[in-house]
């Protein structure tokens, strides 16, 4: 498909092209490596987002503010599919860690959510800090603490971060979908001190309620908070590229709502856009909308 051209209209896509000058810095690379327990072509995720972003403008009428006040840099691929889960780590990590130099805040296009370990420890490298020093906030249809033993995959991806040395008390997971977890795994984020908030309390509440509750408890005490996005917290409506994407979940603008503030705040250095299938999507639906969460948290930023 050939795209109109007008220059009174920049595209999303031009932005992330043009290269960095000075100002805040959105590093934006593919650490998908593709890990899941569910068979499926996430590693074709940061392709088809970074196509999406084509059908994007620069500008969001919402708030007033410009892709072109962000400064983005596309740090390019890791090598897709080559890295498991434990092999993956140190490589990713090193990567990911060295892609925050200098920038304000990175955005991860994944992959599976097993790429949020490294990512995670990358945040904890960038700071210089351990795990205990950092905060994770899940945007996430599930707890994605089943456990370790099987090897490590996209559905224990916390479980494994949490027995790294993650403090649970650091973990606050917001949208959790009924039938889609088991009594076993929440006893278990119970255990280890985890928050969560289930989808029938963000929607009696607000997504603005619940990431805010997150922030203020979260940004005195960690040097750095990582936003977890796996986009299956939408509702399965906006989401058919997303496997684990059930039925009661978050709308787009509910999600929106949440990425905007978790980017006002300075300490959130670090998000990743996860869990997206594109070869299932339909009528470009879910791909949009993870462009729209990227554009949403990259002009966030601007907020600080
Ligand atoms: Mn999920």
């Amino acid at each position: 498909m050939k795209l109109f051209h007008d220059p009174d209209w920049p595209r999303a896509s031009e932005w992330l092209a043009s290269p960095p000058t000075s100002g805040p810095i959105v590093a934006i690379g593919d650490l998908g490596a593709n890990l899941s327990i569910t068979p499926g072509r996430t590693d074709a995720a940061p392709l088809a987002i970074r196509e999406a972003l084509a059908r994007l403008s620069t500008f969001d009428i919402e708030t007033g503010l410009d892709l072109s006040g962000t400064q983005g840099r596309d740090t390019g691929d890791l090598d897709p599919g080559k890295l498991g889960p434990v092999e993956g780590l140190e490589e990713i990590a090193t990567r990911w860690a060295g892609a925050l130099e200098g920038t304000v805040a990175g955005i991860v296009l994944g992959g599976d959510n097993s790429v949020t370990r490294p990512t995670v420890h990358a945040l904890a490298r960038h700071k210089g800090v351990g795990l205990d020093a950092i905060g994770v906030v899940t945007l996430d249809a599930h707890l994605d603490l089943r456990s370790t033993a099987p090897g490590l995959h996209n559905g224990n991806v916390l479980t494994a971060l949490l027995e790294d040395g993650l403090p649970g008390t650091n973990v606050f997971q917001i949208g959790i979908a009924p039938f889609a977890n088991s009594r076993e795994y929440v006893e278990a984020g119970r255990r280890a001190g985890t928050t969560v908030v289930t989808l029938e309390t963000v929607h009696r509440e607000g997504a603005g309620t619940a990431m805010s509750a997150a922030l203020e408890n979260l940004a005195p005490r960690v040097k750095a908070i990582h936003l977890d996005l796996d986009v299956d917290v939408l509702d399965r409506a906006f989401a058919p590229a997303c496997p684990g994407a059930r039925p009661m979940g978050l709308s787009i603008g509910q999600v929106r709502e949440a990425i905007r503030l978790a980017a006002r705040e300075p300490k959130v250095e670090s998000m990743s856009i996860m869990e997206i299938d594109p070869t299932m999507d339909s009528g470009s639906r879910t791909m949009l909308a993870a462009a729209m969460f990227l554009c949403t948290f990259a002009t966030g930023i601007q907020l600080r």
